[in-house]
């Protein structure tokens, strides 16, 4: 599908405490993302990093929670910025930075849309609050804070609460899922195919059954995809790594999938840290996600490839 996209880097990592989240926008720019979207022919805009001005490390003491100011901070202006690519008719591409930073993105959209749909590619549910995070870090957060759980300073992003509902998520690839987490996937209802269903039911199935669950339900699909949803042996580049994950392969068919899907609307890649990755491998690898999200093919791939061939040879 022809989409008019707008890339927006986040350059944030202290949604937990591994710098180097925020070189990720950097690290899948340089693995060549402009070259590969224009190359399936799609309009698209680089709008460079959001200027969030972290300056130091602003650790609150006393909560179960870290960098709240600096967090709040940043997801209003990526809320701001969200909103308005879509006010122009375009499409959101958001390159994290740390998961921290759907609280911001998922703000921005649901301005736009009353019933957002999110397909949330995780090993994570992201669903902690102060109260069960193990570990006081946002990035396990912020879906929580979007369905309006939790600090209050994360749920009144955007300047109100409650953007997604609980009967609008989709769970894809969880496999570390802390008990306060659990507790309230079971509570709540939310959809959720673990890492052993992807394998049980393939994936196919899996993203078909995601769609038309959201499609019946929502006026627009969220695609907030943490590369630590795949397999640290293939994706090593993140903070968060948990063994047995989905395979590359399953998840390029994933994106392949979704990029047929009209009613998706916005979309987000996080949690690539090039300074943990092995030969950029990581970064490279989500660069082929995300062509494959606008289109790329395994034959439009060998058509750029050859072409390149050709004009280096034409120099
Ligand atoms: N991520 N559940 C753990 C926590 O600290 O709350 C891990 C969260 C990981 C978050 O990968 O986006
Ligand atoms: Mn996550
Ligand atoms: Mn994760
Ligand atoms: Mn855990």
């Amino acid at each position: 599908m022809k989409r008019k996209i707008s890339i927006v880097g986040v350059p944030m990592w202290l949604g937990q405490t591994r710098y180097g989240t925020n070189l990720g926008p950097q690290g899948i720019r340089c693995a060549g993302l402009m070259e590969r979207l224009k190359g399936v022919g799609q309009d698209v805009v680089d709008e460079g990093n959001l200027p969030i001005g972290i300056t130091g490390c602003f650790r609150q003491s006393g909560e179960n929670i870290k960098n709240v100011k600096t967090l709040v901070d940043s997801s209003e202006k990526l809320a701001a910025k969200v909103s308005n690519i879509i006010q122009e008719g375009r499409f959101p591409l958001v390159l994290g930075g740390d998961h921290s930073i759907a609280m911001g993105t998922l703000a921005g959209v649901a301005k736009h849309y009353k019933n957002v749909g999110v397909i949330w590619y995780d090993a994570h549910a992201d669903m902690n609050t102060p109260e069960t995070s193990p570990t006081g870090n946002i990035h396990g957060m912020p879906l929580a804070a979007s369905m309006g759980l939790g600090h209050s300073a994360l749920t009144n992003i955007g300047g109100y609460q409650g953007k997604v509902k609980p009967e609008h998520i989709v769970l894809i690839g969880a496999r570390d899922v802390d008990k306060g987490e659990q507790q309230l996937i079971e509570e709540k209802h939310i959809k959720m195919y673990t890492a052993n269903d992807v394998k049980r039911l393939g994936m196919e199935v899996v993203i078909a059954e995601t769609v038309r669950y959201l499609s019946e339900r929502c006026d627009g699909i969220h695609l907030s995809f943490d590369v630590d949803g795949i397999d640290p042996a293939e994706f090593p580049g993140v903070g968060t790594p948990v063994a047995d994950g989905l395979s590359y392969k399953e998840s390029l068919q994933a994106v392949r999938l979704l990029a047929a899907a009209e009613n998706l609307i916005s979309a987000e890649f996080v949690e690539v840290n090039p300074l943990l990755d092995k030969d950029d491998m990581t970064a490279r690898l989500t660069v082929n996600l995300i062509g494959a999200l606008f289109g790329e093919t395994a034959k439009s791939k060998q058509v750029q490839r050859t072409d390149r061939k050709r004009s280096a040879e034409a120099i």
